[in-house]
């Protein structure tokens, strides 16, 4: 039960002052039995730091117990017009700073408490499942009906704008600008704070209207999203209405690099912040919108002001790798405890046999134990203009170089630029075709 003051005394001096306060705080978890074993830490808080309903006419954000989460199909409003920020902060209780790949995270679930509205007939119905998202909108060129009752609640990431980020926006800042309502625009992208996801290019982007926006003043192409959890229950089988205090839970897609990564940046900072959006409409009918108005039957979710329900929950387990190896194989032991349970692996092992050692897959932070996870091209080619393409899966919070060579002996870095065509894809594609003539090789490094 010693924390490791020896480790952090003899660290360089640059980190000795963050490693230092890191030992205070394992110190102190150990004295109260949090601490689960070496640095892996199950925490679940009472109540979020900041929890805050985002909808344009909101004149308290930050205070009101509910937080209604809908779609407006308004075309003066973005489309996912009311959202639900949460964000904690997990530097009180987890070590920051450590490097966003060193956060191993076991399992990232929120809970949510859904309350039924003091209106008849408006509970809503329970989707756990994607919608497409061409299914929405009835004038959007490809419209598809809904395959399954209901519309399910998915959990995102946060962007921002405005000058904020997750440090300075808190929930009780500015929404953004509101323009005055007028027949064109009102609020349409200039929410400050905003549900986001990536685009192919890595770029976190605004998803307020990814389902499309076409109306006369005001367009925007659909586009599909991944959501990074959907909305689950027990309460009720899928197409049922939700009932008054039912638990619905966001068990966060780990599988995601770019999802994971996002978490692992978050407690790099100190700050999870997710958004949680739905498209069931709005009880609104709007002459010149899309005719799909509905009843208002929308989930409405309790907030950590509310004193009759459950406020929003999270449910992280994430070891925190630090560079202790007791048993000199060059595998981290948090590392080694977080994967296989002890510290029986050794370096060259490789348990899943997917010809990677297990040294190869702690620096490419691919999994030890699935063979389907392993640092390797997956194609290469040449574009029709003769630049080099190449594709490989990628790992949360690396970094990837491309090198080549004549001798593999003398290598060196080729310019490229990396897109994410798949969930855990990526491809790079130099930037030129004239410097790779005659026989060549080409590696790539991930750190
Ligand atoms: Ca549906
Ligand atoms: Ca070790
Ligand atoms: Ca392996
Ligand atoms: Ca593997």
């Amino acid at each position: 039960m010693r924390p490791n003051f020896e480790r952090f005394r003899t660290r360089p001096g640059s980190t000795a002052r963050w490693n230092l306060q890191r030992g205070l705080v394992f110190a102190f978890l150990l004295g109260i039995g949090v601490l689960a074993r070496g640095e892996t830490f199950a925490w679940s808080p009472e109540k979020p730091t900041l929890d805050r309903w985002f909808y344009p006419f909101n004149f308290e954000p930050g205070v009101r117990r509910v937080a209604p989460t809908y779609g407006s199909f308004d075309y003066r409003f973005d489309m996912r017009d009311a959202q639900f920020l949460l964000g904690w902060d997990t530097g009180t209780a987890i070590p920051t700073n450590a490097g966003p790949s060193k956060y191993l995270i076991q399992s990232a679930r929120i809970l949510l408490t859904s309350i039924l509205p003091p209106l008849p007939n408006r509970a809503f119905v329970y989707d756990p499942t994607p919608d497409h998202y061409l299914s929405y909108l009835t004038n959007q060129p490809g419209y598809r009906p809904d395959d399954d009752p209901g519309r399910p609640v998915e959990l995102f990431g946060v962007g921002y704008r405005g000058g904020f980020d997750a440090e300075t926006f808190l929930e009780g800042s500015p929404y953004g600008a509101i323009g005055p309502i007028t027949s064109t625009n009102v609020s349409i992208r200039t929410r400050n704070a905003y549900a986001a996801a990536y685009d192919t290019n890595g770029v976190l982007v605004d998803v307020a209207n990814n389902i499309g926006h076409l109306q006369t003043n005001w367009n925007e192409a659909a586009f599909p999203v991944h959501p990074w959890a959907i909305g689950t229950t027990t309460a009720v089988p899928p197409g049922g209405e939700v009932p008054n205090d039912a638990k619905i839970e966001f068990a966060v897609d780990l599988t995601d690099p770019q999802v994971l990564g996002y978490l692992q940046s978050g407690l790099h900072e100190g700050r999870l912040r997710l958004m949680v959006s739905s498209l069931s409409p709005a009880n609104q009918s709007t002459a010149g919108g899309t005719g799909a108005g509905g009843g208002g039957a929308y989930p409405w979710w309790s907030t950590k002001e509310n004193l009759l329900y459950d406020p929003p929950r999270l449910e992280l387990s994430v070891t925190v790798v630090t560079e202790s190896d007791t048993d000199g194989d060059q595998l981290p032991d948090d590392w080694e405890r977080f994967w296989f349970g002890n510290l029986t692996e050794t370096g060259p092992g490789d348990p899943d046999a997917d010809g990677a050692s297990n040294e190869q897959e702690f620096e490419a932070g691919t999994s030890p134990k699935d063979s389907r996870s392993v640092f390797r091209l997956s194609s290469s080619g040449r574009d029709p203009d003769g630049k080099l393409v190449l594709e490989f899966p990628f790992a949360a919070s690396r970094r990837y170089v491309v090198e080549q060579s004549a001798d593999l002996t003398t290598w060196s870095v080729l310019a490229g630029r990396l897109t994410f065509p798949d969930v855990g894809l990526c491809r790079w594609m130099a930037e030129s075709a004239s410097s790779l003539t005659g026989a060549f090789f080409v590696r790539v490094r991930a750190n």
